[in-house]
């Protein structure tokens, strides 16, 4: 069987940052896999968990439980027959529906394959103080759901967000430990602990979205496509991504403030440059920066936004930063 965990946590809270972690600190000896799952349509965690030790399946375009239906399924199930992973780690989107995620995980389909162990959920402590996320319906839900309480981004706490922190776990948290982290940077051995956490969770609001074909694969471009964009919206929230061929080129630092400029709550990007690849990870102010001296097969750009954004001013402003 193999050992299965859930991270979950709102948009941009650590999840990814959490898994790059656990997977640098896997026992050499052990096969891991890592299922991820965006809202966005392009699938970018994909490209920043890649060459990291671990088979990855990717599920873009929404809620892994709205999505994708059978064909997610089966793509799971093959994936646990053939790759025998020793432990498997599943991101659900930041707006994900975390009771259906373990309704679907603790179908019959999987019972003597997955044996399911603690949910992890990481929490951003400074959105507690914040209306927008605090009575988010995903946020919620996901802290609801949870076993394992990690409190992400330590650094970046100001003491009233300790407090908020304090106050939410006696009013809500007090059965469940919540760990104080940095850099997603949990202890290994916390993935074997049971799930206890059984909490009657509402039915959240989802709605299934339109069955997609496309299994579990991130979006590709068409033949002789040089670019294509994709949107997504569901949950309140909107995505906007770009996808563009191995052969286009962005300028390092156009690319670099286009990100940070761009007036969305998230943003990422895998992108070639003349140096290689440049990949980026913002959330709000967070912004985190890498080069690889690899190019990547093609460039991805997701952003995404609470409203409405304007996406074509968004793109001419992106095509601009293109090279030749
Ligand atoms: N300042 C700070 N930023 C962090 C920390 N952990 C993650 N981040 C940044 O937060 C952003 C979102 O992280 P990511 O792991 O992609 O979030 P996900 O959407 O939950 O997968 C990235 O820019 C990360 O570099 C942390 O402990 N402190
Ligand atoms: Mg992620």
């Amino acid at each position: 069987m193999t050992k299965t965990n859930l991270i979950t946590g709102f948009l941009g809270s650590g999840k990814t940052t959490t898994i790059r972690h656990l997977l640098a600190s896997k026992p050499q000896n052990q096969r891991w896999a890592v299922l991820v799952n965006e809202f966005g349509e392009i699938g970018i965690d994909g490209a920043l968990l890649a060459n990291s030790g671990a088979v990855l399946k990717e599920i873009p375009g929404g809620c892994m439980c709205c999505v994708n239906g059978l064909p997610m399924q089966v793509g799971l199930n093959m994936l646990l027959q053939q790759e025998k992973p020793d432990r498997l780690l599943i991101e659900p989107t930041g707006l994900g529906h975390p009771k259906q995620i373990l309704e679907l995980l603790t179908q019959e389909t999987y019972a003597g394959w997955i044996d399911l162990l603690a949910t992890v959920c990481l929490l951003d402590a400074r959105q507690l103080s914040q209306p927008q996320y605090r009575d988010n319906e995903n946020f919620r839900d996901q802290l609801a759901a949870a076993d394992i309480i990690l409190a992400n981004k330590m650094d970046t706490w100001q003491p009233q967000d300790n407090l908020a922190l304090e106050a939410w776990q006696a009013q809500y948290g007090l059965q469940r430990p919540v760990h104080h982290i940095e850099q997603g940077r949990m202890d290994v051995a916390l993935l074997d602990l049971p799930r206890t956490n059984h909490t009657e969770l509402p039915d959240a609001h989802h709605h299934h979205a339109q069955a997609k074909t496309q299994g579990l694969a991130a979006l590709r471009l068409p033949e002789n496509a040089r670019w294509r964009r994709a949107l997504n919206q569901g949950q309140d929230y909107t995505s906007c991504g770009w996808i563009f061929d191995g052969e286009t080129l962005f300028d390092t630092v156009g690319m670099m403030e286009w990100i940070r400029l761009a007036p969305v709550e998230r943003a990422k990007a895998v992108v070639r440059i003349p140096e290689g690849s440049l990949l980026i990870n913002r959330q709000g102010q967070d912004l985190n920066i890498e080069t690889r001296p690899v190019a990547p097969l093609d460039s991805r750009i997701e952003l995404i936004h609470s409203s409405e954004a304007d996406w074509n001013a968004l793109q001419t402003a992106l095509f601009k930063i293109r090279l030749g």
